[in-house]
């Protein structure tokens, strides 16, 4: 009769299971504890005759070693698992980890609208090597012998006879496509150029410029001052007015500077403009038929307009900055600023 309960007992411990901290209580309030079926084994023994005694003793000492270890194999399972609930804690409804993001670098988004403005009107884009030789930085560009550009004092160069120097701007680009390319030509040339100057809040070695270039037949001045004056506008706003005053560069004749009414007091003059009403943005003029023949052009059929901007500059003019050497510094209080503008 005993023997029958205890094997009963024996297969409800080894299929007993646990999930959870409850469940093991209730595996211990069942085969453990001191009211539970393996302790009342125990009481029973009071009741068995002497000669059984140690037969049935040695029985329900086995049945609580087996309700024993399958107790701690059972606490070993549930707390096995709640330590894997928990490293899984996932709470959805927390705010989300901040992940800081970068901005667009300002000379970068100017750079990127001034090309997507001429991009619209049919200007392509060339780039070329920032080392350059004499030929395709001063010579080709009917730079004199003598002009103080090719000094070293102007100038970075690498060697000497033959020259080879930093370019000072990117129109060694557009001899390049010149030299490679027949006209129709409308290219747009943006890119790093160096030259040797002291670095401060208005200047430095190392700078960004954008030059077009349009070649073909019957393109004259009326053409430069309309499409100097459409990209004015896209850029710096409806308002803008635009002013072409005579200037000289070795590379065009005539030659013109670009201005651009004050954006900041629009015209009335203030000390942005220094009181003139007028800001300078860049240089322009019709390309010297002695540059087009250097590239291989017919001058006698093509003429063309070119012209020339400082990237910084254009940054300063729009987004009102004073010192150009925050565009190199990398200083996140400042570039933080213009984290919107593309
Ligand atoms: C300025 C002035 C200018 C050009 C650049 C050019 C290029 C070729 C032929 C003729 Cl291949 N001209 N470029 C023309 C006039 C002015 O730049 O102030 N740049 C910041």
């Amino acid at each position: 009769m005993h023997q029958e309960k205890i094997e009963t007992i024996k297969s409800a411990i080894v299929l007993a299971d646990a999930q959870n901290q409850d469940e093991l209580e209730a595996y211990r309030l069942k085969f453990i504890s001191k009211k539970s079926v393996v302790g009342e084994l125990f009481a029973e023994i009071r009741n068995i005759p002497n000669e059984q005694k140690k037969e049935y003793g040695q029985l329900v000492n086995e049945v609580k070693q087996l309700a024993d270890n399958k107790f701690q194999e059972l606490i070993d399972k549930v707390n096995a698992a709640s330590k894997k609930a928990k490293s899984m804690d996932l709470d959805l409804t927390l705010p989300a980890t901040y992940i800081p993001v970068g901005g667009i670098h300002p000379l970068t988004a100017t750079r990127q609208r001034i090309i997507e403005i001429f991009e619209r009107i049919g200007f392509n884009l060339s780039e070329g090597p920032e080392i350059e030789d004499d030929w395709h930085n001063f010579t080709a560009l009917n730079f004199p012998e003598n002009h103080p550009a090719r000094e070293m004092q102007d100038t970075f160069f690498i060697e000497k006879n033959p020259d080879i120097a930093l370019r000072t701007h990117t129109s060694s680009v557009q001899v390049r496509v010149m030299e490679s390319h027949k006209p129709p030509i409308r290219t747009l040339s943006p890119g790093r150029v160096y030259r040797n100057e002291a670095i401060s809040a208005r200047a430095h070695c190392i700078f960004h410029q954008v030059e077009g270039l349009y070649v073909d037949e019957n393109v004259g001045f009326a053409d430069l001052k309309n499409t100097l004056y459409h990209f004015a506008k896209e850029m710096f706003g409806r308002e803008t007015k635009v002013r072409f005053r005579p200037s000289f560069f070795p590379f065009t004749e005539p030659s013109a500077e670009i201005d651009i009414s004050c954006l900041l007091c629009g015209g009335k003059g203030c000390n942005v403009c220094k009181g003139s009403g007028w800001v300078e943005i860049g240089g322009s003029g019709m390309v010297d038929p002695n540059v087009l023949e250097n590239c291989g052009i017919d001058s006698k059929k093509y003429t063309g307009f070119a012209f020339g901007m400082g990237i910084e500059r254009i940054a300063m003019l729009k987004y009102q900055i004073k010192d150009l050497r925050l565009f190199t510094e990398n200083d996140v209080r400042f570039l933080k600023q213009f984290r919107s503008i593309l």
